[in-house]
């Protein structure tokens, strides 16, 4: 049976699951064991070089909300500035995103994309993030319809963000070996859907950008579509009611995954071996040298 949006929200209210702070943000990225910073929101200045695109989200970690589904505000987060430094990837490598913690009530699924930007290594640097065109390689739902994560759940059903906290408050995705080598800005996102069938609340987007270049010899490069066509109100995962007994199907929102994508890997904690600082992007100058004699030289 459907309960009304209203009893959800009382539900809410009562075990006080609402919360206004304690929002999160990913802290840093791991490849192959190597720890890179994420932007951190807490911080009144951040590193000059981040692989992380900066925000104006603030401290204490809010949302994008269905109001802003053509934003450029759901691209990369609020106010989301091009990052000026990247790091290098091999396709086929995983990634891990570790987030500063995840509210237990704010279960959802958990998206990954990429917007190929070009073969510069500032190309992701220079480019207007309106016009990056996102295909999805990451994806987890519902894992599970019929049970809970815990005992103490909000919700129904083990979601990918119930996943998440189990591993330490990391995700992990699995870059197409299929992918052709280039500079690509990587969209990571966790959705909430805790208040997703209020219409003047809505599901909880928290977007994270970051800078890679792919390196490889994939030949892929997947068609996509601005971020801000990825979500349109009324999508049945996105106006989604996690608290009912039966849960309905769940559709993950967005585009399909593309060809080639692992959607899952296996969920597994990260492991830091070593804190590493991205690389700078080279500005490409397009100066054109005076000509000169070979002979000259
Ligand atoms: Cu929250």
């Amino acid at each position: 049976m459907r309960q009304s949006s209203l009893s959800a929200a009382a539900i809410l209210g009562l075990t006080g699951v609402h919360h206004v702070r304690a929002h999160s943000h990913v802290t840093n990225i791991v490849v192959n064991g190597a720890s890179y910073d994420g932007f951190n929101t807490k911080e009144d200045t951040n590193p000059d070089i981040l692989a992380a695109w900066s925000t104006d989200v603030g401290p204490e970690d809010g949302w994008v909300g269905l109001e802003d589904y053509q934003s450029p505000d759901i691209i990369c987060h609020v106010n989301g500035t091009n990052a000026k430094g990247y790091v290098t990837v091999e396709a086929g490598d995983r990634i891990s995103f570790q987030w500063l913690g995840w509210p237990e009530s704010h279960h959802g699924p958990a998206l990954t994309y990429l917007a190929y930007c070009g073969d510069a290594s500032d190309s992701c640097v220079e480019v207007d993030k309106r016009e990056l065109e996102f295909f999805k390689i990451g994806r987890g739902g519902l894992l599970n319809a019929t049970e809970k994560a815990t005992d103490f759940s909000s919700g129904m059903g083990i979601w990918a963000t119930d996943e998440l906290i189990a591993k330490n408050h990391t995700w992990m995705i699995e870059v197409p070996k299929v992918l052709s080598p280039g500079f690509y800005v990587m969209r990571h996102e966790l959705i909430a859907l805790h208040y997703a069938m209020e219409p003047t609340l809505g599901p909880q987007h928290y977007p994270q950008c970051f800078n890679i270049e792919v390196r490889g010899t994939g030949t892929q490069r997947p068609d996509g579509i601005p971020a801000t066509e990825l979500y349109t109100w009324g999508h049945p995962g996105l106006e989604y009611d996690i608290f009912v007994e039966t849960l309905a199907p769940y559709t993950i929102p967005g585009p399909t995954l593309v060809t080639g994508a692992v959607g899952m890997p296996e969920q597994t904690s990260s492991t830091i071996e070593s804190h590493v600082s991205a690389e700078p992007a080279e500005p490409t100058r397009m100066i054109r040298r005076p000509r000169q004699s070979r002979s000259n030289v």
